[in-house]
């Protein structure tokens, strides 16, 4: 087995200073949040920017400012979302790749998302990937039904996309597939040989998915996008808490956790 890659999704679209008063908003805090995070075991960084008010945005001079903070204080990979909040529109979430990241999430089709619709069409979907082949972005296909494995085969098909690639099961939000373990494994017999594979389980879901995907060989995302709780009715004191659970529980059933430039080497990223 790869060493086990951790991707810390720190912010997300949805969660409010409400909800989680330990959630990032600025640059540097997201930064700050993001290096926690890198110490306590994490090598990729999955990032959606705030205004200063909380309201999440897309645009890019707001991107290049965490991305610069970030990278001051280390390596970690930096993973900009252009998903977004269903609220966005296609030309805003387009506009992170701007800045640069090493990687951005892909979203390979539409569901239900709570009480919203998460809409990408084809024809996004192609442009999201025909500007990362450009620009030299590692693309981590994001799967909330099992149609969208589907859907990332087609792009490479046309040449938009190229094996193998690194999916993301976000798997338990409302509205689309659900997070148990047999859910996961059916996934992950989906995927063409070499294919590699993060899940991330919302809420509850979080903990079972992320210990079975340390066994079974897989990657783990955890963070305040996913899950702003350590157990039932215990705020997270921060994302790092989550991530360092993550570190300790693969340590003890000996699967080393990936660094950046190890995680890197495992997903193909050529800097
Ligand atoms: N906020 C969700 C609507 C991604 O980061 O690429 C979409 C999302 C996926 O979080
Ligand atoms: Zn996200």
């Amino acid at each position: 087995m790869d060493k086990l890659i951790i991707t810390a999704a720190v912010t997300g679209a949805e969660v409010t200073r409400a909800q989680q008063p330990n959630l990032s908003i600025t640059p540097e805090e997201i930064a700050e949040d993001v290096y926690r995070c890198w110490q306590a075991g994490a090598s990729i960084a999955h990032i959606h920017a705030r205004m200063p008010d909380g309201t999440p945005t897309q645009a890019k001079g707001v991107y290049a400012e965490i991305k610069k903070c970030v990278e001051e204080k280390c390596n970690i990979i930096v993973q900009f979302s252009t998903g977004g909040a269903v609220w966005h529109k296609p030309e805003e979430r387009i506009e992170c790749l701007d800045a640069n990241p090493e990687m951005a999430t892909l979203s390979a089709g539409s569901c239900n998302f709570g009480d919203d619709v998460f809409f990408n069409s084809p024809s996004f979907m192609e442009l999201l990937a025909t500007r990362m082949k450009e620009r030299g972005i590692k693309p981590e296909i994001e799967v909330f039904e099992p149609g969208m494995i589907d859907n990332a085969l087609r792009l490479v098909k046309k040449g938009l996309l190229e094996l193998p690639l690194h999916f993301d099961f976000v798997l338990g939000v409302p509205g689309a597939m659900s997070g148990n373990i047999e859910d996961l494994v059916f996934l992950v017999n989906k995927l063409p040989k070499g294919c590699t594979w993060t899940v991330a389980g919302v809420g509850r879901y979080e903990l079972p998915l992320a210990t079975h995907a340390i066994v079974m060989g897989g990657h783990v995302r955890v963070g305040f996008e996913d899950n702003i709780y350590y157990r039932k009715g215990e705020l997270a004191t921060s994302n790092a808490q989550l991530v360092e659970r993550i570190a300790k529980i693969a340590r003890e059933v000996d699967r080393p956790v990936a660094t950046p430039d190890e995680a890197r080497e495992i997903l193909g990223i050529r800097r």
